[in-house]
């Protein structure tokens, strides 16, 4: 059972491995200039062959190599995190430590306790990013992290990260949802924990379980700043990634804006680059990430200007606060979560709102596995994706029944009240989407 969990795990890193590897050969062979291949040496990291020969490669053009400080008592030190399969051989696969963390948090908690409650993360950005300048008067920012039985660590990273690389004049409150935790390090020692950061967070404990969905409608219902800045609890921010949101959102209220994603390794929690993408879904809306169109990129300024993205995956982003109340925060009907982002993506574009990717706004990620045994989630993502399909997509909602016959009849509870407020808003159609949002969607798929 051990050696087969294993096996899956490993798997599925090189798997990962090799989807990002392929995304990168395609970027580059279709979008990226030879000049960009020069400048934008981040996503190289996503050759499989380098990742493979990693250790011989890295030369002065290299990406800044992820540095991890190993707590321990004898040397204080930080050095190199060595590469994945080399470390591999380090580290017990088959310690019950490690495989009853990553059932149960689906990422490496043994790792993730050693490294401890701070850690440097390297600078993922492309040079011309080290450039741009914001004013020093921007909007204030409310950091919501919602959680359900997070890994301690973890979750302090992603606040340490924060408090560490965000200026205080921007950061006008951590809001932390514990949405019905039962980890006991997640009670008493959390609070004891948190006096630390001396009143800059907020606690909120649901009294029960709401989901992701709503435990950030009940953080936002909390929060005093100009803008919400979302965050999954298992993030690490990078260094200026908050300046380029909230400039952008200063700049126009109605602007929805991401970060870019980085990837952090669910088994080695190594900090990897992403190459810049926009977000995006299929007929059987689920998101995924697609390519972005050359010209938004090989500009003068290079990969540092704002991706207009169909979608957004959900986790990360910042909004003006009263934009987020005025075009209904979320579908307070929909459970747990999933197809919640694909929603608010829609009601934005539809809306007349604006959703973008801001490369040179970067936030880590940590890429949890998941494992299938895990029912609710599947059922609170096909009952989210029936109301959104039935409030949002006219008579396209067909095109993701072709897809998925069963539904047809499936029960998605009342959405009258987003149908109110769709009409009060006085959205446009589906169709003026496909047509100027995303037309890739219809042309790609249309036929299958
Ligand atoms: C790894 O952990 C397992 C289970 O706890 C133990 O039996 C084994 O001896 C450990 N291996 C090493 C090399 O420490
Ligand atoms: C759906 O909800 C609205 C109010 O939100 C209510 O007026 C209506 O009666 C409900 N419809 C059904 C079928 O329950
Ligand atoms: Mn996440």
């Amino acid at each position: 059972m051990r050696g087969i969990l294993i096996q899956t795990l490993l798997y599925g890193s090189l798997t990962f491995g090799i989807w990002t590897a392929l995304l990168y050969v395609f970027t580059n062979h279709n979008h990226v200039s030879n000049l960009e291949k020069k400048t934008q040496e981040p996503a190289s990291i996503w050759s499989l062959e380098k990742k493979f020969h990693r250790q011989d490669t890295h030369g002065s053009e290299e990406i800044p190599r992820p540095y991890v400080r190993f707590e321990s008592p004898d040397e204080e030190e930080t050095k190199p995190q060595k590469s994945f399969f080399k470390w591999s051989k380090d580290f017990n696969y088959s310690s019950s430590e490690f495989v009853d963390g990553f059932l149960k948090y689906g990422f490496n908690t043994v790792l993730s306790k050693s490294l401890g409650s701070e850690r440097e993360v390297p600078d993922t950005r492309n040079k011309k990013c080290f450039q741009k300048h914001y004013p020093a008067n921007l909007p204030t920012a409310s950091v919501v992290v919602c959680f359900h039985n997070e890994e301690f660590s973890a979750l302090f990273r992603t606040m340490f990260s924060v408090v560490n690389l965000t200026p205080r004049h921007f950061l006008e409150e951590i809001i932390l949802v514990d949405d019905m935790s039962d980890s006991d390090d997640l009670k008493e020692k959390l609070d004891h924990h948190l006096e630390v950061f001396r009143g800059k967070i907020k606690l909120i404990r649901n009294k029960k379980r709401e989901g992701l969905i709503r435990s950030r409608m009940i953080g936002a219902s909390r929060a005093s700043g100009d803008v919400l800045v979302f965050l999954d609890s298992h993030c690490e921010v990078n260094k200026v990634w908050l300046e380029p949101l909230l400039h952008a959102i200063a700049k126009d209220p109605k602007m929805v804006v991401c970060p870019l994603i980085d990837v952090i390794d669910s088994v080695t929690l190594e900090y990897w680059p992403s190459p810049v993408v926009r977000g995006a879904f299929n007929w059987h809306l689920q998101f995924k990430w697609d390519n972005v169109f050359s010209y938004e990129m090989d500009g003068p300024e290079g990969p540092t200007l704002p991706i207009r993205s169909p979608a957004m995956a959900g986790g990360i982003f910042a909004i003006n606060r009263h934009y987020f109340r005025e075009i209904g925060q979320y579908d307070k009907g929909m459970n747990l979560w999933g197809a919640e982002n694909l929603e608010l993506s829609l009601r934005i574009w539809m809306c007349g709102g604006q959703l973008f990717v801001l490369p040179c706004s970067r936030v880590g990620h940590i890429s949890k596995q998941r494992f299938p045994n895990q029912p609710e989630f599947a059922e609170a993502m096909t009952y989210n994706s029936l109301r959104l399909a039935h409030v949002w997509l006219d008579e396209y909602k067909e095109q993701f029944f072709l897809r998925r016959p069963g539904l047809k009849s499936v029960a998605y509870g009342n959405i009258s009240e987003r149908v109110e407020l769709r009409k009060r808003l006085g959205c446009k159609s589906f169709q003026w989407y496909l047509d100027n949002v995303f037309p890739e969607l219809e042309a790609s798929e249309g036929g299958r």
